[in-house]
């Protein structure tokens, strides 16, 4: 969806939890550009925060999840992006329906393709807005460790 620079977004992106892992892919996108993050993207008119992240993921990974969950909102001033932005980027968590389900690359102009990554191990360059929450010493990690 094509939006106007002159007014902040609503994003939201979703960590999917395996193990001590998430799922990432490199951007694609004149908005963080060979970059890692999350899935997602722009909330619909009349979506709830865990609709709108079950749909991007299965957009975008063909994914199903389960126990979404609101973890944390940041405000994000991208001035530097190749298209300045501005985005509030609502951050949730889930598990997988069915662990063993695969990850697809299922926009391949908008992404490299995903993987699992650690979280005390994530890959690099990170796209801001996720770059900032985990130097911030955020962990979106159940504490129970499931
Ligand atoms: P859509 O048309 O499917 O709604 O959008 P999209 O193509 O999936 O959008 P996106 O760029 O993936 O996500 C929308 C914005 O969300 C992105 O331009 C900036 C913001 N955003 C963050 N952090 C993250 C993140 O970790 N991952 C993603 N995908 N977007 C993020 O602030
Ligand atoms: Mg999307
Ligand atoms: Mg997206």
């Amino acid at each position: 969806m094509e939006r106007s620079a002159a007014v902040p977004g609503v994003a939201v992106v979703v960590f999917v939890i395996k193990g001590n892992t998430v799922l990432l892919g490199k951007r694609r996108s004149s908005i963080g550009d060979s970059t890692f993050a999350l899935p997602g993207g722009h909330l619909e008119f009349g979506e709830s925060w865990e609709e709108c992240a079950a749909r991007e993921l299965k957009e975008e990974t063909g994914l199903d999840i389960d126990n979404i969950e609101f973890l944390t909102v940041t405000n994000n001033i991208l001035l530097e992006e190749a298209k300045p932005s501005h985005y509030v980027t609502i951050f949730m968590r889930s598990v997988m329906v069915d662990p063993c389900q695969i990850p697809q690359n299922l926009e391949p102009n908008k992404c490299d393709g995903w993987d699992w990554y650690p979280w005390n191990d994530l890959p690099k360059p990170l796209f801001r807005p996720l770059e900032t929450m985990a130097l911030s010493g955020f962990n979106p990690l159940p504490a129970d460790g499931k």
